[in-house]
Order: structure tokens, then sequence, then C-alpha cells
């Protein structure tokens, strides 16, 4: 490596001895010097460096396309470019997967790819950079982790024509966390685009959606500390200072209209949008409490009716049907063994909450129907907004075309409240990790076995079981899920596995010790959280709304019966993503090197942790003793078959086809073809069948090797034709 000490080693591949120590030690000398990409093999290492650097910019982005990337520093670039250059060169299409905790930079280089993209397209990524940032603004939200937390996954695929120029794309996104909508842990917000339209719109929009500036003034936005401080006194908010994110929002929110502006949003959808976030927030205020009648009997009281009234004039419901919808009393309690047959007699899934049937029950009840209500509509918004914007940046000819896969999915988290969502939401990032890491340790190592190749199995964290454990076969915890009845039932279930890595801690706790750490869940009301139904009669107001949005957003909706709970649908989601991501998805490995996202802070137990739950050591070891890349021989002699004989005189073939090689024998084909090339032997070795390669740098070799003959060809073709005319 022609590094030197100064900005380390430029692939951890190469470190002599290659241990955890050497590895996180060359990760830290390169990033005192501002160097925060480092290549495993052909993966790439990201260390946030949790301040802006100049990293990017078209210019560079050219030089990466210019030359061959193992000529440049590490960089996102050299990944999105080589994966562009296969999708146009060779017709394949390509998945970059970025993984990592919360915070440590994922959506960051997701944007870097896309933009890398782009420009490597020959521009015209403008469309797909605003359906990120419109989809940050309704996404994302500040956590105690990060302060523009993703709280949903998203696969971006850019399709590209033949002539390597972006012509569209498509958006697929995985589970939203919802609850946000409803209730917001201390020390982090609902999500940003509710704080930016606050803060952002001039005094007449505020007046025409009824909205008051301060965001204080919303159940929803507020921290819970705060809330019970107000609740249910409703003072004036306490003056405070308020968090760093706020600070931005009405920017933001400028950015926000205009990414739907490019979107080709029209003015009244716009409009739609902003009138059903205010329905959000002013639903939000209405509160229930209990109410003693003249008979001696306990019913409900609405409070802060005027924000219902307010909030249905908005968007054209009935207001005393909605409050009808929302305050009618608890069904009667089920009988387990009957409910599931209930279940499936009734439209209506009102499910009870866990209280008495007296007024202190119907207020909880009521409470808790209004919050499921925000959160459905919420979810329903933002899958509609997802809809809208895979119109707007949809190819203008349908066809079938290689696409550039970019996957964000959300990091392994756990915050102060670990619910149903949290739960999916690690699942979702334990299985791409095993996908990524476990399947390609065991998946390579099984095939050089099998190709007969000299090799000293490693030893190897199992990503796979790990995430076994939770949605493979009957006794997995998803499974366990969905034919629960009862939360009970579910941590009994749990407690029948015995497994040391899924302990029930009832009545209503149980912890999941993922690859990432142990999460302690909370299992109250998981059961009927899976569910995920939305009572048919409030259903049927909002669906009846004037406002054509809102009521789309409700209408015609599946029968509870065949709707899929929550779980199956993000398992169903997992599993078709990472049938997407192929065998050979390109890896980019995000790592968090502070806690608190401080500049310049080093926490080397944070990074080891890190480290060692992404599997990056176990991964930089096959990398070293084994091989970058496998090609079937058959498929090697069609691609580079042109480069036979190009240095050899005479017998140099003016045509592509032409090759000297025994085609009986691909291997020996092969064999011959690459020993006349001008690459060391030892880069390769010969399996039954396939062909492995040693390192990326000889992969990129053999491409310009046949671009420089392919070019060569057609000169020589060129002028042949001219001498013929
Ligand atoms: V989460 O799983 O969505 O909670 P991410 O996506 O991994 O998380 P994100 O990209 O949002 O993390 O990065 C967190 C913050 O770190 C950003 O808001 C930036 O302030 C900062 N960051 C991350 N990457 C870079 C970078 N390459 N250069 C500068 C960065 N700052
Ligand atoms: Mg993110």
């Amino acid at each position: 490596m022609a590094e030197g000490e100064a900005t380390g080693v430029a692939d951890a591949v190469l470190l002599a001895p290659l241990t955890e120590d050497t590895f996180l030690h060359n990760l830290h000398v390169r990033f005192k010097r501002d160097v925060i990409y480092t290549y495993v093999g052909n993966a790439l290492i990201s260390v946030n460096p949790c301040r802006p650097l100049p990293l990017y910019s078209a210019d560079l982005v050219r030089a990466y396309l210019a030359r061959p990337p193992y000529t440049l520093p590490p960089h996102l670039y050299a990944i999105t470019v080589t994966a562009y250059r296969w999708v146009r060169d060779r017709n394949e299409s390509q998945c970059i997967v970025i993984t990592g905790e919360s915070g440590a930079g994922k959506t960051e280089a997701a944007r870097v790819c896309l933009q890398c993209a782009a420009v490597a397209g020959g521009g015209g990524g403008e469309r797909l950079a605003a359906a990120g940032t419109l989809l940050e603004a309704f996404g994302n939200a500040a956590t105690t982790r990060n302060h523009n937390a993703s709280r949903f996954g998203k696969l971006l695929e850019i399709e590209f024509d033949f002539k390597g120029e972006p012509v569209g794309g498509h958006i697929t996104h995985y589970l939203l966390e919802k609850e946000r909508t409803c209730s917001v842990s201390e020390g982090e917000r609902n999500f940003h685009v509710l704080y930016q339209l606050l803060a952002g719109a001039d005094v007449h929009l505020l007046k025409r959606l009824r909205l008051q500036r301060s965001w204080e003034h919303y159940r929803v936005l507020r921290g819970e500390a705060l809330d019970a401080a107000l609740s249910p006194r409703r003072s004036p908010a306490p003056p405070r200072a308020a968090p760093p994110e706020h600070a931005r929002d009405n920017e933001h929110f400028a950015f926000t209209k205009a990414a739907m502006a490019s979107l080709g949003f029209t003015g009244a959808e716009c409009g739609a949008v902003l009138r059903v976030l205010a329905f959000v927030l002013k639903l939000g205020n209405v509160q229930f409490e209990p109410q003693h009648n003249i008979d001696g009997s306990i019913g409900v009281r609405l409070e802060q009716q005027y924000e219902l009234v307010e909030a249905c004039a908005l968007v054209g419901v009935e207001a005393a049907e909605l409050a009808a919808a929302l305050g009618a009393p608890p069904l009667s309690h089920r009988d387990p063994d009957a409910e599931e047959e209930e279940m499936a007699r009734s439209e209506d899934v009102e499910d009870s909450v866990e209280g008495e049937e007296d007024g202190e029950g119907s207020a909880e009840w009521a409470s808790a129907l209004r919050d499921r209500l925000l959160c459905a509509l919420y979810s329903r918004l933002f899958t509609w907004l997802i809809n809208s914007v895979n119109e707007a940046i949809k190819p203008a000819a349908a066809g079938k075309r290689c696409s550039l896969g970019i996957l964000d999915v959300y990091g392994f988290e756990r915050l102060a409240r670990n619910g149903l969502e949290r739960l999916l939401i690690n699942y979702a990032a334990e299985r791409v990790q095993a996908a990524v890491t476990g399947a390609t340790l065991r998946r390579e190592q099984d095939d050089y076995a099998r190709e007969g190749l000299p090799w000293r199995p490693l030893r190897y964290a199992d990503h796979e079981a790990h995430a076994d454990l939770l949605d493979a076969g009957p006794d997995s915890l998803l499974a366990a899920l969905r034919d629960a009845r009862t939360d009970a039932a579910f941590l009994q279930r749990l407690q029948r596995r015995r497994h040391p890595r899924l302990l029930p801690d009832p009545p209503d706790r149980f912890q999941v010790v993922h690859f990432g750490g142990a999460v302690t869940y909370c299992a109250r009301g998981i059961v009927d959280k899976n569910r995920d139904a939305v009572s048919a009669r409030l259903s049927a107001v909002l669906g009846a709304a004037r406002e054509p949005l809102l009521a789309a957003l409700f209408a015609g909706r599946e029968s509870p019966r065949r709707v899929c709970a929550l779980a199956c649908r993000q398992r169903a989601l997992v599993a078709a993503l990472v049938r997407r991501l192929g065998p050979a998805p390109r890896l980019v490995r995000c790592l968090r090197p502070d806690a608190g996202l401080r500049p310049h802070r080093w926490d080397a137990p944070l990074l080891r942790h890190q480290l060692r739950s992404q599997g990056i050591l176990d991964m930089a070891l096959l990398r070293r003793a084994g091989w970058c890349e496998s090609m079937c021989a058959r498929a090697l002699v069609a691609r580079y078959g042109v480069l036979q004989g190009a240095r050899g005189g005479p017998s140099a073939s003016a045509s592509p086809r032409a090759s000297p090689a025994p085609r009986d024998c691909p291997l020996r084909a092969a064999r011959a073809l690459l020993r006349s090339l001008p690459i060391p032997s030892a880069e390769f070795a010969y399996g039954r069948t396939k062909v492995f390669i040693r390192s990326p740098r000889t992969v990129w070799e053999l491409e310009a090797l046949r671009s420089a003959r392919v070019e060569q060809l057609v000169v020589r073709l060129q002028r042949a034709w001219r001498r013929h005319r």
C-alpha cells in the first residue's frame, strides 16, 4: 500500500496483522485526518464525521468516472460509479446496501450515492432528490440517538436507459414508525413536517388552517414530560429553550414545499395535505375525561371541543359523528375462545383498552381510539405520498430495465420506549444484516468447498441464527405473535420456547438479544397493535369526509379479516427485499464514532461494539483469505474472450467472437485466456466450474482491458470500412 502511516491503509484487508485492534487503529488514524472512508475488499466503511466535510462535488464524481476507482482514495463515489457501470455496461441490476446503527450516517450516504448516480448518468436526478427531501420531512424525526432519524426504511431504485441516463425510479418503503404520531417520548420529536408547518406557514395560512404558531400548543408535538406538566390543568406552556432541531423548521418548510412543487403536486393537493396535517394536530388536542352523570353513571366528557369542531370543519367531517364514533362505550369483555370467531364475523375490530368499564375506562378507551386513528391517518397519508412520488418519478416509457438500488434501511435502535414497531424495525435491521453478512460468509465458504478450493473454514458469529429466531418457522417470535390471541398467550409461547435470546418478563415485558444488543420490549397491547385495525365506524365517518384526500385515505379498506397483520406485512416486505438484494450487493457499513454525534470524538468501545455487531472483522478476514468475486468459467470466457491474443501478433483476432481457446472446456479456456493477460496468476484460483478473483482491483483491470480492446477493435473496423468504401 502506497499510503504511509499518516493516512493509514486504504484497504483494511491489507493490514498486517489483521486484528480488531489494528483494524480500529487504522480507522482512527484515518479519522483524525478527516479520511472517513476505508475499503474492506469491495465493501466500504464510512465513519460519521459528525460535521460537514468538503468531500463531495460533481467534479469529483467525474474524476471517479474517468479513472479506475482503485487509483483514487476510497469513497462512496467509487462504490456508486462501479455499480453504475455494472448497470450500464454489463446490464446487471445492482444494489448498494447501507447498514449501521441509528445515527451512523446511512441516510447521508444514500443521499451522496443518489447525487453521484445522477451526475454519472448525465444529470436529471432532481426529482429523485426532491423525493428524498419530501420523504425526510414526513418520515424522519429527532430521537435521542439522531436529530434526523429515519422512521421508515426505503429502497430507491433508479432506472437507466441503454445510454446510461436515469429515466426514473421507484421507492419501496418499509414500516413507518407511526406510533410517534400520537405520542413522543421526552427529548424526542414528532415527524419534522408537523413542526415545519407551524414554523413556516405565513399568518394567512395559519389562519386558514386554524392553527397556532406555537408547537407547544399541540399535545402530539410535546414530549411526554411537558405534556404531563400541562395536563390536566392546561396552563400555558412554560417557557423553555427550543431544542436545536426547531431552529431551521421554518427554512425546511420552504424546502418541503419546493420539493412537492418539483414533484408535480398541484396546489390543491398541497393544500389538502396541509389540511390533513392540521386535522392531525387539532384532533390530537381533543381529550376525553370521565364525567359523573346525574343518574349516577359515569360517562365521557369531551375536552377541547372547539379543536374537534374546527378540525372537522377543515376537512368536511361531521363533528358530532366523529365524537360519537370516538366516545362510544367499550365493547363488553370478550371470552378469549370466542374472540377469534367474533373477529371473523365482525367488520368492527374495535378492541377494548385494558381498564374497568367505568368512566375512567371509557375515557381511556376513547383516547386510545383517537390515538389509533391519528396513527392510521398519518401512516396512510405517508403511503399516499410515496405512491404519488412514485407516479411522479415513474419512467415515461414502460419496459424492463436494469436498476441501481440504494437501500437505506433503519438502523438497530433501543430507545426509551420499545414496542411492536421498534421490534419490527430491529427485526428488519437484523434480517438485512443476516443477508449481507451471515449469508455471504456461509455462501462463499460453501462455494469454495463445492468448487474444491483449498480452504480452512473461518469461525464467525452466526447472524442468520439471530434473524431465524425472529422469523423462521412456527416457533419464531413473529409466528408466536401471529398466532397469539392475547398478550399473555404471546408471552406464554415465548416462555415455552425457553430460548436464551428470547426472554419473557411477565406480566408485560420481554427481552430479545439482537445482534446489536439486548432490547426490552413492552408487550402491553402488542397483539392488538399487530392487528393494526381502525374501527369500521371511524373509517366510515372519515371516509365520508368532503376533503377528497381524507376520504380517499379511508375509502374502500379491506375487510379486517383479510388485512395482513403488521408483523406479517413487514416480514413479507423484508423477504422480498432480501431476494432483491441478490447474492452480491455492494456494501457500505456506516459507523458512529460517538454516542452524542459530537465531532472529533472517538469512542473506541462503541466502535468495537459496532464492528462486532455488524460482523465487519469476520468479513475482512474472509476477504483476506478468500476471493472478492467469482465467475462461472463460461461467463468469464464470454465476457473477456475478446482479449484472447490481444497482445499476440497475427493471431490477434479482428472479431470479438473469434477465440482460439478450446470451447468444450470452459475452465481450460478461461485459464488460457487469463494466463495471456498482464495480470499476476496469483490473482486467480480455479475451481470445478468457476474462476475466483482475488482483489477488486483485478476485476477492474479486466474491465479496463476489455474496454480498451473493444475500442481498439471498433477503430480498426471503422478504418477497414472506410478503406473498403
Ligand atoms: V437512522 O438509522 O435513520 O436513525 P442514519 O440514517 O444512519 O440514522 P444519518 O444519515 O441521519 O444517520 O446521520 C446522522 C447525522 O450525522 C446527520 O444528520 C449528519 O449531521 C451527520 N452525518 C452523517 N453522515 C455524514 C457525513 N458523511 N458528513 C457529514 C454526516 N455529516
Ligand atoms: Mg436514516
